[in-house]
This record gives C-alpha cells, structure tokens and sequence, in this order.
C-alpha cells in the first residue's frame, strides 16, 4: 500500500539550492519510497519573522509505504543531517520539510496536522502544488 505524499522544502541558510538537491537525493533514498515529481524551485519572501533573508522553496510529490509519523521522523533526521539547528519557530534555516498531504489522510496530532493548515495562506504551496497535480495527472 503506497500514497503519493507532497513534502515541501524550504531553505534560507548558506548554499540554498544545494541544501534542497541534497534534500530531493534523501529524500528518494528513503525505503520504500520514489520521488514521482518537483515543482520549480522559487525565491520566496520570508513570512512570520521578515529579519531573515529570502527562502528558496519547493514541493516535491513521493510515492511511499512510510505513514505519516514515521516520514516525519525521517524528514527530521535528513533535516538534523543537512544541519538544521531548531532555535526560533519560524527561523531561520538550512532546510525545513513539511508533509503538506499524505494521499487522503486528514489528522490533527499534536505533532502533526493532515492535510498541512498552512497551504490556504502560502500562495507559492499552491503554485507548486498544482504543478504537482499537473505533473501527476500527466504520468497518470
Ligand atoms: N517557512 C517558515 C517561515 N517562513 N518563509 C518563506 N518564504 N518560505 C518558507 O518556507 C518559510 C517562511 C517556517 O516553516
Ligand atoms: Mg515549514
Ligand atoms: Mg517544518
């Protein structure tokens, strides 16, 4: 049994863009678990806390057995791998990956919220998950 899962990535510390390719690369190498499709990478404007500089963002579509706690152990492994140092929430950071959706799955745990609350406030989520959509209708 696999779900198509959307994980966003975000960066805003140091070699941005090498921070997101060497998330993509753990991300693929996750068991039981293909990277199916990636959005376009974007400059974004930081939200929340603007004294941080601007954030390259992007969404990626897997195909995974993993369930949704387990991922999210296994994001915040590659997170704590790639040099993520939690300090203030919405700070900033090397790398951040959130589970936006998993297939179908709807949850409200105290570490986790299906499908992700922030996409109808995150204009460039919604870009990028319609390039998704697009991109996995077109395979489909
Ligand atoms: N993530 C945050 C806080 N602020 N700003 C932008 N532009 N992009 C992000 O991914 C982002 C942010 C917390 O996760
Ligand atoms: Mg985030
Ligand atoms: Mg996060």
């Amino acid at each position: 049994m696999t779900d198509v899962v959307l994980v966003a990535l975000g960066s805003n510390l140091g070699d941005r863009a090498a921070y997101l390719a060497s998330a993509r690369n753990a991300l693929a190498l996750l068991r039981g678990t293909r990277l199916v499709a990636a959005s376009a990478v974007e400059e974004t404007a930081p939200f929340g806390w603007s004294a941080q500089g601007p954030y390259l963002n992007q969404m990626v579509a897997l195909r995974t057995s993993i369930a949704p706690l387990p991922l999210l152990a296994e994001l915040q492994r590659i997170e704590r791998s790639l040099g993520r140092v939690r300090r203030a929430r919405w700070g900033a950071r090397t790398i951040d990956l959130d589970i936006v959706r998993h297939g179908e799955r709807r949850a409200t745990l105290a570490t986790l919220t299906l499908p992700h609350p922030g996409i109808a406030s995150r204009a460039f989520w919604q870009r990028e998950i319609a390039q998704l959509d697009g991109l996995l209708a077109a395979a489909a």
